[in-house]
C-alpha cells in the first residue's frame, strides 16, 4: 500500500510553524468552497473537552488541557445545507499532515465529540500551539489525530 499522508504509520512531530493565521478552507461536493477564519468558529455554539492529553508514544505526554472549540459535527451541520452529509472528512494541514474522520465517528453521545480547537485552557491558541487544532479524545497512542494547522477540511459525498 502506498504512503497515506491522512494515515501515516509513524511521524515525528513539526517543529516549525507553518504560515498561517488559523484560516482553513472547507469544501464540500457540489458547493463553491468557503474560507473560514477563527473569528467564523466563535460565532457557532462552543463546546469544552476538559481532561484532554496529548499523547506520543517516545516523546512525552502533555495534559490534561481543556480544549474548546466547535465540535465537527457542529461546523458541518451549519456548513452543509440541510439533508447533505459526509461520508468521511479529510482534516488536512498546513504542512501537509492530517487525518480523516468517518461519519460514524459524528454520531452524537458515541465518543467524547471530535473538536475544532480555537482555545486552551480558556486562552486562545497561538499559531505556535497549532491554530486551529483538531482534537480527537478517543486517540490516544501516538497524536498522529490531533492536527494542529488546519488549513483543509474536505467533505467527501457519501
Ligand atoms: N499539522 C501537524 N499536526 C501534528 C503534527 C505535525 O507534524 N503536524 N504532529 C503530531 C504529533 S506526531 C504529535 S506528537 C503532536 C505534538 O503536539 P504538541 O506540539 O502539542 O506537543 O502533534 C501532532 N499533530
Ligand atoms: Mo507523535
Amino acid at each position: 500500500m502506498s504512503y497515506d499522508p491522512l494515515h501515516p504509520h509513524t511521524h515525528d512531530p513539526n517543529l516549525e510553524t507553518p504560515a498561517g493565521d488559523g484560516s482553513f478552507v472547507l469544501s464540500r461536493p457540489g458547493h463553491t468552497p468557503l474560507t473560514l477564519a477563527p473569528h467564523d468558529l466563535a460565532a457557532l455554539p462552543q463546546t469544552s473537552l476538559p481532561n484532554c492529553f496529548i499523547v506520543s508514544t517516545g516523546h512525552g505526554t502533555s495534559g490534561p488541557f481543556t480544549f474548546s472549540g466547535v465540535t465537527l459535527r457542529e461546523l458541518l451541520s451549519h456548513y452543509l445545507p440541510a439533508g447533505e452529509s459526509c461520508a468521511q472528512i479529510e482534516i488536512i494541514s498546513a504542512d501537509g499532515f492530517g487525518t480523516r474522520v468517518w461519519a460514524g465517528e459524528l454520531l452524537p453521545g458515541r465518543d467524547r465529540p471530535i473538536l475544532l480547537a480555537t482555545h486552551r485552557d480558556t486562552l486562545p491558541l497561538t499559531r505556535d500551539q497549532g491554530l486551529v487544532r483538531l482534537i480527537v479524545p478517543s486517540e490516544t497512542d501516538d497524536a498522529l489525530r490531533q492536527v494542529k494547522w488546519i488549513n483543509q477540511v474536505r467533505c467527501i459525498a457519501p
